[in-house]
């Protein structure tokens, strides 16, 4: 069907007759996206077998990534690109009189995820099938994915993202692979023949139903699969609940209350609370997960034999910890295994990856909730603490106090991060500086216990989306002028170097970024109503809402730019805007403040005629994978400006990097590496650094509030903030003023001043036109290292120990 134009056309007119029984003339966009959606899920699903067939072969070992979050972004025209037939598609379609982009636009942007956990599991998934790596996705198919933003009068207003509302055309339903999960009830020990068993009783269940979306390799016939679990109560156990306790509302009640499990993602990113349904949503696709591969594995290999070397289990951040007590329990209560040998496959199975070394983000549950919810798993838990805990006594006799510091369960709480590095083989950060830090601080204990867990992987993107499918002009000049190796070979990216100070070559750079400009202009007309003007530097800050990524630091030079804009009307300062996008959890409350100031601080400045449209602010609202796939290629300067040490990797400075834009940074997270790479000449580098950020926080000695008093830009600046300057009332940013004159734990008003001047110099270099694009393709040139091809090939070869398998 998609070997020519001409065939492609006919199944096109023949599936929209199947499908919808009407003419072309008669069908809507969301119809034509619908039927071009299924004729690519059929044409896949030949690879999909095949693949499947291959992956069942002797000595191959497959990897399971376990992530409460795949934030996906639209699939159709990555599908198009990895099986190269997106131009042929785009002529055929042209050829029919439908427009491609209209027909793209309507596919919804699964939300999946919250930032960059979830997009790095996406990133991951396309480098696993690309690499030829038999790797699959285990996660929830939520019913309603990350909120949707709308901007009120300033403010955030979350809305449901109902991305179901249409079906889903990627999506195949495998009712027979359903699995039960339990929860609650008690469990009875008794001995049968000697050995002790572990009856669960009274349990309240739920089916684990999986639906698989396929994962398509670049150009080579590999299909993986994202296996993404719905919890569904059976009409039978619907019926049986209903008959049997003749109370049919409470089985009404019961369907609904189990069913939640899968319906919503939890919308915080940095700031972990104890929910109930939180713990079960892990629970649930962690046993369901857990239970199909044993069972696929038991059907292949006839038992659970040498598991270990034919199994990975990779966990995304703690959220999936429980695959550590869950595969104890089936290997112990289902399969017969003793302790010993199950602990020994376990911890020869799972490896973990660390993403924060914030600690009010690494997650701990009380152990009542946690006991009365997962009885059998609980006591599991205890029996890993306490052997550790023994372990660690017999090691260090004297030390007590490690002890509370490395055990599994430790004042009412189990310890999740703790139980990961107990139970697993490898422990890794995501970056150079993030994992010196886990070494060192967050996770220094454990280090010292188990120095040979821990490794380092830094975060790559993939370039197929955030290169060749968002910025396809882009992408085209490269392989013109260097060839099309760095598609396969990132890393040859670096031949772009010999075409930096290249006067043409520049021109064509120059010119396809102001193309993306004005689209990105002409997005932003439609959307916001304001005009921005393409000649002025994009100044682009996208990405989650958080203190610690300091978006009010931006905000303060913004509004110090614009007094001493109004100071001096004739200040020849080059043109920006200034562009935001990003969502705050909705219990946020400093957060959603901070996006009510960005509007505010628009609001003077954008209507403010007196300065000329030098300086523009935009708030983009609803932030996701799609528009990033807008915004970044359109940006001339990337905002990377986290508190140092608080960013463990960061990966949309990677995409702005790949895109041709200046990083201005601290030296946080993989911004070191960038910084590396490309030369201190080609990123702007501002600001305390992790160790002058970690003196202050064990030695004290600084005050926000005198660089307040002493540093006049810095007080006209907060006071404006509260003194009716922001046409608010007075007290709407009185919690922000207070905690950057009070609790600056961030450094905001410490690393202000060099910010300033880090921006002046922005501005320096943008004037000096050819050292500016020189810059911008010395980035792109190093952005090879920040494929998560590369990303994954290291943890191939490095943690799981599994190698390519090629499907002819
Ligand atoms: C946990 C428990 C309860 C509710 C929510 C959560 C939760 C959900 C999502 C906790 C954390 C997250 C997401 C974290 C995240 O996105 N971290 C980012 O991971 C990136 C990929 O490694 C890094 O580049 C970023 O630096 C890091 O902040």
């Amino acid at each position: 069907m998609f070997s020519n134009k001409e065939n492609f056309k006919r199944s096109f007119l023949e599936k929209l007759q199947t499908m919808y029984a009407i003419s072309l003339e008669e069908s809507s966009d969301s119809e034509r996206y619908m039927v071009l959606g299924s004729l690519v899920r059929d044409y896949v699903s030949k690879n999909w077998v095949k693949t499947n067939k291959h992956y069942l072969q002797d000595g191959v070992k497959q990897v399971y990534y376990f992530s409460l979050e795949f934030l996906l972004g639209r699939m159709l025209e990555s599908y198009l690109i990895n099986l190269d037939i997106k131009d042929m598609c785009k002529e055929a379609l042209d050829e029919l009189g439908i427009d491609y982009n209209n027909i793209i636009g309507q596919e919804p942007d699964p939300g999946l995820g919250n930032g960059g956990l979830g997009r790095l599991g996406a990133c991951f998934l396309d480098s696993l099938a690309s690499l030829n790596l038999p790797g699959h996705g285990c996660g929830i198919r939520y019913r309603y994915g990350l909120f949707e933003q709308k901007i009120v009068n300033g403010y955030q207003v979350e809305l449901p993202d109902n991305w179901l509302k249409k079906g889903n055309v990627w999506e195949v339903k495998k009712a027979e692979k359903a699995v039960e999960v339990r929860f609650g009830g008690d469990v009875k020990i008794g001995t049968v023949n000697g050995k002790m068993t572990f009856i669960h009783e009274n349990y309240h269940s739920v089916m684990a139903v999986p639906y698989d979306t396929p994962i398509v390799g670049y150009k080579n016939n590999t299909v993986n699969t994202l296996r993404l679990w719905s919890a569904e109560v059976a009409q039978k156990d619907f019926d049986f609940q209903a008959f049997s306790k003749g109370d049919y509302l409470k089985a009404v009640e019961y369907k609904y209350s189990m069913e939640a499990i899968s319906q919503v993602l939890y919308p915080d990113d940095s700031y972990v609370q104890g929910r109930l349904l939180r713990l079960k949503q892990q629970y649930f696709f962690v046993s369901a997960g857990i239970q199909s591969i044993v069972r696929r594995y038991k059907k292949k290999h006839g038992s659970l034999e040498n598991f270990a070397d034919n199994i990975s289990i990779h966990i995304n951040d703690t959220h999936p910890v429980l695959a550590i007590p869950e595969l104890m329990r089936i290997l112990m209560d289902e399969e017969g295994l003793g302790w010993d040998d199950a602990w020994q496959v376990t911890t020869n199975t799972v490896s973990y990856t660390n993403h924060t070394t914030l600690s009010e983000a690494l997650e701990k549950w009380p152990v009542d909730m946690f006991k009365g919810l997962l009885p059998r798993i609980y006591m599991i838990v205890e029996e890993i603490n306490k052997r550790f805990c023994q372990e660690m006594i017999n090691k260090y006799p004297k030390h007590s106090q490690p002890i509370d510091k490395v055990a599994i369960i430790h004042d009412g709480h189990i310890r999740m991060a703790n139980l990961a590095l107990v139970g697993s083989y490898s422990v890794n950060g995501v970056s150079r500086i993030h994992t010196e830090l886990l070494k060192k601080h967050v996770l220094g204990v454990f280090y010292s216990i188990y120095p040979y867990k821990f490794n380092n992987k830094t975060n790559g993107v993939t370039h197929r989306r955030f290169l060749i499918k968002a910025n396809p002009k882009l992408a085209e000049l490269i392989s013109d002028t260097i060839g099309s190796s760095w598609i396969y070979h990132p890393s040859d990216l670096i031949v772009l170097r010999n075409y930096a100070n290249d006067k043409s070559f520049q021109e064509e750079i120059l010119k396809i970024k102001q193309d993306n400009k004005k689209k990105l202009a002409m997005l932003i007309r439609r959307q916001n109503g304001i005009d921005v003007d393409i000649s002025s530097i994009f100044d682009v800050h996208v990405k989650r809402l958080h203190a610690y990524k300091r978006q009010v630091l931006n905000v303060m030079h913004i509004m110090d730019l614009y007094n001493r804009l109004k100071d001096n009307p004739n200040w020849d300062i080059t043109p920006r805007t200034f562009i935001f996008g990003a969502k705050a959890a909705p219990a946020y409350h400093l957060a959603k403040e901070t996006i009510k100031l960005i509007n505010s601080v628009a609001d003077v400045i954008n209507n403010d005629k007196t300065i000329n449209d030098k300086i523009k602010v935009v708030f983009i609202e609803n932030y996701n994978v799609s528009l990033a796939e807008s915004i970044i290629p359109a940006a001339d300067v990337s905002e990377q400006i986290s508190t140092a040490s608080k960013e463990a990797s960061g990966t949309g400075n990677m995409k702005f990097m790949m895109n041709g834009a200046l990083t201005i940074g601290t030296l946080d997270g993989a911004n070191v590496e960038i910084k590396e790479e490309v030369g201190e000449n080609n990123i702007v580098i501002f600001g305390l650094n992790a160790l002058e950020v970690q003196n202050y926080y064990y030695h004290g000695g600084y005050k926000a509030m005198d660089i307040y008093n002493s540093d006049e830009r810095v007080k006209r600046v907060i006071d404006q903030m509260v003194n009716g300057f922001l046409l608010t009332p007075q007290e709407e940013f009185k919690a922000l003023h207070n905690h950057l004159l009070y609790h600056d734990e961030y450094f905001v008003l410490k690393d202000f001043s060099s910010y300033v001047e880090a921006q002046c110099k922005v501005d320096n270099t943008y004037k000096q036109r050819e050292k500016w694009l020189e810059t911008s393709i010395i980035n792109i040139a190093h952005s090879g290292k920040f494929s998560s091809d590369r990303t994954i090939g290291e943890y191939a070869t490095g943690i799981w120990k599994v190698s390519p398998v090629v499907i002819d």
